[in-house]
């Protein structure tokens, strides 16, 4: 890998909303520079490599969950992890990686705000020899080289077990099911995929019929405010398909408010797994939840060393995951990590 000598210190002031969260094991320095083979300019090895990494925000008990994990990893990695919060705009997100490729950092890593418009700021990471993996999120980028791998979950897939457990529920009816969808952050993979996932499961049993599908950012107020204007607007809803349970827990409120029984009047559906969302499904309020995992702290630090070490890295890392009713919710709560 290419490695890059001094400036540092200028630098620093540089990085505009870049925050240093992750402590240095060197007990808090500036980042070192190191030499091409990985060696630090006197410290451990594992303390040479810095790792910048832009994450979407703190939208939801997953993000929150997801970074949690990043910093931990990095810190027992040994590694200077330079933190920044795009705050959920992918301007927020370029502006931080720009600011990775000036400090000359050896990996950059971030999550994908939404899945479009890339190429220019990865190709810039490019040309300066910094490696880039993503995490979480993927982008819709036709030149692969742009990036080393991607780590994260088959959205796709989620929004097929979402739908396949409607399916099923719903299998004998013989009147229509009309849903209402509270899709993630517009443009962003999650949103995408796992609509069109469940789309494509629930197109085999034409009484399942989406009647209202909108933008809930993945947050539980825009949750909360979008399914009062559903409920407003239509007078009969089955069931809510939300893409996360940040959402699906805003929509909660929302149906109770209404004088209705969440998970009773309106079956619920999400995707995350997050305690608070098991612990609504435990209680019967949602009905089904499909797990997204987000602990990747520890795989990603893996594939950082690996990509700094020069070792080969799979394309495409998919994170394993299963799914849960209201009784297996119950039952896995207690050990519920987050
Ligand atoms: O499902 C949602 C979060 O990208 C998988 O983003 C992630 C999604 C997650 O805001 O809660």
């Amino acid at each position: 890998m290419k490695r890059w000598m001094g400036k540092m210190g200028s630098m620093v002031a540089l990085a505009l909303s870049i925050t240093l969260l992750g402590a240095c094991s060197n007990g808090g320095d500036a980042p070192k520079e190191t030499d091409s083979a990985g060696n630090p300019g006197g410290s451990s090895a594992k303390s040479s490599i810095v790792l910048g990494f832009s994450q979407v925000g703190a939208e939801s008990g997953w993000r929150t969950a997801n970074t949690k994990s990043i910093q931990e990893s990095a810190k027992e990695a040994g590694f200077t992890l330079k933190f920044s919060d795009a705050q959920q705009k992918q301007e927020n997100q370029i502006k931080a990686l720009r600011s990775f490729i000036q400090q000359k950092v050896d990996v950059i890593s971030f999550s994908p705000v939404v899945e479009s418009g890339w190429d220019t700021v990865l190709k810039e990471a490019k040309d300066a020899g910094i490696p880039v993996v993503l995490t979480d999120r993927a982008v819709d980028s036709k030149d692969s080289s742009l990036y080393v791998t991607f780590l994260g979950s088959d959205f796709v897939e989620e929004g097929r077990k979402a739908g396949q457990w409607l399916v099923d529920q719903y299998k004998d009816a013989t009147e229509e099911v009309n849903i209402v969808e509270l899709q993630g952050t517009t443009g962003s993979a999650p949103a995408n995929d796992r609509m069109a996932g469940f789309a494509e499961v629930i197109a085999g049993n034409p009484n399942l019929k989406v009647i209202a599908s909108q933008t809930g950012d993945f947050t539980r107020a825009k949750g909360k405010e979008v399914m009062q204007a559903f409920l407003k607007a239509h007078k009969k809803i089955d069931v809510l398909y939300a893409h996360n349970d940040d959402m699906a827990l805003g929509a909660i409120q929302a149906i109770e408010a209404a004088g209705l029984k969440p998970g009773v009047d309106i079956k619920i559906i999400s995707v995350d797994a997050v305690k608070d969302g098991m612990q609504a499904a435990s209680e019967g309020k949602i009905n089904f939840i499909v797990e997204c995992n987000p602990l990747l702290g520890p795989q990603l630090m893996d594939i950082v060393q690996s990509v700094v070490d020069d070792k080969a890295v799979e394309a495409r890392i998919v994170v394993d995951e299963t799914t849960f009713t209201s009784e297996q919710a119950k039952q896995a709560l207690p050990e519920r990590q987050y």
